[in-house]
């Protein structure tokens, strides 16, 4: 048993001294470490895990200083029907989350976790969402059992030495507990990867701003950081504050002559944010830069626009798909000092993922660290197989990444995974109508969260696993915000859908470093540059002001990426109704009214064309 732990020689925040203190009694670990982020503690904890076989260094030829981990298979994504928001009345949580009542869901965990932390390490990580400088950034601590979660912490967040003395000030911090929840008995043996498929929780108090996750170690359950913390803690403090935290990347795009703009993206899980985040564009003079790829903050500015920061400093992105030729960015991002979770392993020592090359290597070892077999018609790396990988190892990181002021957001896009309906991309006629996209985002389901794949389902702002709160407030204070700024400082709201597909199953917009065609005709709408065609559901490109050099796509395809279906998008109307009923009486009107006007646009349009 662990005794006479003194916590006052590393922090003077005495609520942050009883709070270690009383995780230390209930989890009951064998000893504490506190992390300083040292490259010394890092190299240790990795030397450790080797030694327990539970990572595999990569040939340092290949990749140096990175590492492969292997998760079971029933920890491998996000668990939605797991995640809990637990405020005091349900209708704060509202429909589209789990609610439990907050002193029960306490109880529960506290007995959870209780002595969880046997036969183990307790790691206290302190860390820094956001440039430390920056008064948008927020602090929380993670305590935990995994030295894998405080590898992943080291890149994704500002952790360890450097926040103390923001702690020491008395600073508020965010307390996140986090536990594999697999304590060892004397002598028992650990698991590769140790976690309890059948008691997962991940747990959210929005009212004492506190995480408590237990069960899984794998991403978005256990860097508690990320969504927990960034998304549905921060949704929380946003909503009071006046500010927001949202599932976008944030971007700069610069054009031939030199004007910037920065533009934020919401796309579901693994529908784009990194790759677009990162593009590297087909259209000669045109320059992308990249803050973040999964999180902004954003709040007003003096001068009325809304400046963005990225609360982490990495990337934790989807490895399938991503190669040289869709996302190089992201593949120097990762060529060293990289974590890699389920992907496979080349006989060379290095990684391998589906579409990283045409050919498949030979003698690959598979994410279970099998030998694969590629007429097996299984993937060699799991579909939500990740890399974690420092932002600053990025080539087109933005110059204004570690600006404490954000940087001012021009546009806000929003899009899904949509294989008909919705065109290639549409702007919104003004903010009640770019909210009405916002919350019409609906999407087919990926492997980033447990559960079907391809299922199309309505993912409002592509925050419906991460708003902390009632979805219908959130529309709300969304509509609100036009009130806090003049409109002209507002930025315009965009639709885009890059995953629509021709009878035979295929994507008609190449995609990737062809998006930039898109982003530039958002550039130049925001700069009124260009004019745009009015239909029923927003503004449309006129096809000239789209720049298609060098692109080969028929007209046939073309037609077809801007085609606006009445029929189709009646029954989109009357889908999106039916999921707003959900929120009864909470629905702000506006919704009710935008659904009314969609349908008066599109028959009134069916009635000219006849
Ligand atoms: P999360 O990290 O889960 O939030 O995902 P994300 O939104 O960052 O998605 P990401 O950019 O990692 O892309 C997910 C998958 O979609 C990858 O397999 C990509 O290769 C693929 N993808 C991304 N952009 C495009 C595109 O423009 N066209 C097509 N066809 N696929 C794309
Ligand atoms: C997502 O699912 O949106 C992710 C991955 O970015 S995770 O960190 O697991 O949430
Ligand atoms: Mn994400």
């Amino acid at each position: 048993m662990l005794q006479n732990i003194d916590i006052s020689k590393w922090t003077k925040n005495k609520k942050v001294i009883s709070w270690v203190e009383d995780k230390i009694k209930l989890c009951k670990p064998d000893s504490v470490h506190f992390c300083d982020g040292s490259k010394e503690e890092i190299d240790s904890l990795l030397k450790l895990l080797i030694s327990q076989n539970k990572v595999i260094p990569l040939n340092p030829k290949k990749k140096p200083n990175s590492y492969l981990f292997r998760s079971t298979v029933d920890d491998v994504a996000r668990v939605e029907e797991r995640t809990f928001i637990c405020c005091k009345n349900e209708e704060d949580a509202g429909p589209t989350n789990n609610w439990k009542d907050p002193v029960e869901m306490k109880n529960t965990m506290k007995d959870l976790f209780s002595g969880c932390m046997h036969g183990r390490v307790m790691y206290v990580i302190p860390f820094c969402m956001g440039p430390l400088s920056s008064d948008k950034s927020h602090i929380g601590i993670e305590i935990t059992d995994s030295a894998y979660v405080v590898l992943n912490m080291n890149i994704m967040t500002r952790m360890g030495k450097k926040v103390m003395e923001y702690l020491d000030k008395d600073i508020d911090f965010v307390p996140c507990i986090h536990s594999v929840g697999k304590p060892l008995k004397k002598n028992e043996k650990d698991d590769l990867w140790p976690c309890n498929p059948e008691n997962k929780y991940i747990v959210h108090f929005p009212e004492e701003k506190s995480i408590w996750s237990f069960g899984s170690g794998y991403g978005g359950n256990a860097l508690l950081g990320k969504k927990c913390f960034a998304l549905r803690i921060a949704s929380n403090m946003a909503k009071e504050q006046s500010w927001l935290a949202e599932h976008m990347l944030i971007l700069g795009i610069t054009n031939p002559q030199g004007e910037k703009k920065y533009i934020a993206a919401a796309f579901p899980s693994s529908c784009g944010k990194t790759n677009l985040a990162m593009l590297q564009p087909k259209l000669k003079g045109w320059k992308v830069e990249c803050i973040g790829d999964d999180i902004a903050w954003m709040k007003f500015g003096e001068d009325g626009k809304l400046y963005a920061i990225n609360p982490e400093a990495g990337f934790f992105g989807v490895a399938p798909g991503t190669s040289y030729q869709t996302n190089y960015n992201a593949m120097k991002s990762l060529e060293q000092n990289s974590l890699f979770t389920n992907v496979a392993l080349t006989e060379e020592g290095d990684v391998w993922w589906e579409k990283m090359t045409d050919k498949i290597p030979d003698g690959l070892i598979d994410w279970q660290g099998n030998l694969y077999d590629p007429k097996s018609n299984k993937p060699a790396a799991h579909a939500n197989s990740r890399f974690t990988a420092p932002i600053s190892q990025c080539p087109v990181r933005d110059l204004d990444f570690e600006n404490p002021k954000g940087v001012p957001i021009s546009a806000i896009i929003f899009g899904g995974r949509r294989e008909d309906v919705v065109p290639l991309v549409y702007e919104s006629f003004d903010w009640n109508h770019g909210v009405f996209l916002g919350a019409s985002v609906s999407s087919q389901t990926t492997a980033a969260a447990k559960g079907e794949i391809g299922k199309l389902r309505h993912d409002p702002f592509a925050m419906l696993p991460f708003c902390g709160y009632n979805m219908a407030d959130y529309f709300n204070h969304w509509l609100n915000l036009q009130n806090k700024t003049q409109s002209s400082k507002l930025p315009k709201i965009f639709y885009v859908n890059w995953f629509k597909k021709n009878e035979n199953n295929e994507f008609i917009w190449p995609g990737f470093s062809d998006n930039i065609r898109v982003l530039k005709w958002i550039f130049e709408r925001v700069s009124n540059k260009v004019s745009a065609k009015k239909t029923a559901i927003g503004y449309i490109p006129r096809i000239e002001d789209l720049d298609l050099t060098n692109l080969d796509i028929s007209k046939e395809n073309l037609s077809k990426l801007f085609e606006i279906n009445q029929n189709l998008w009646l029954q989109e109307a009357d889908k999106l109704q039916t999921y707003f009923s959900v929120f009864k009486d909470k629905l702000p009107n506006e919704m009710v009214n935008q659904i009314k006007s969609l349908r008066d646009r599109l028959t009134k349009e069916t009635k000219c064309a006849q």
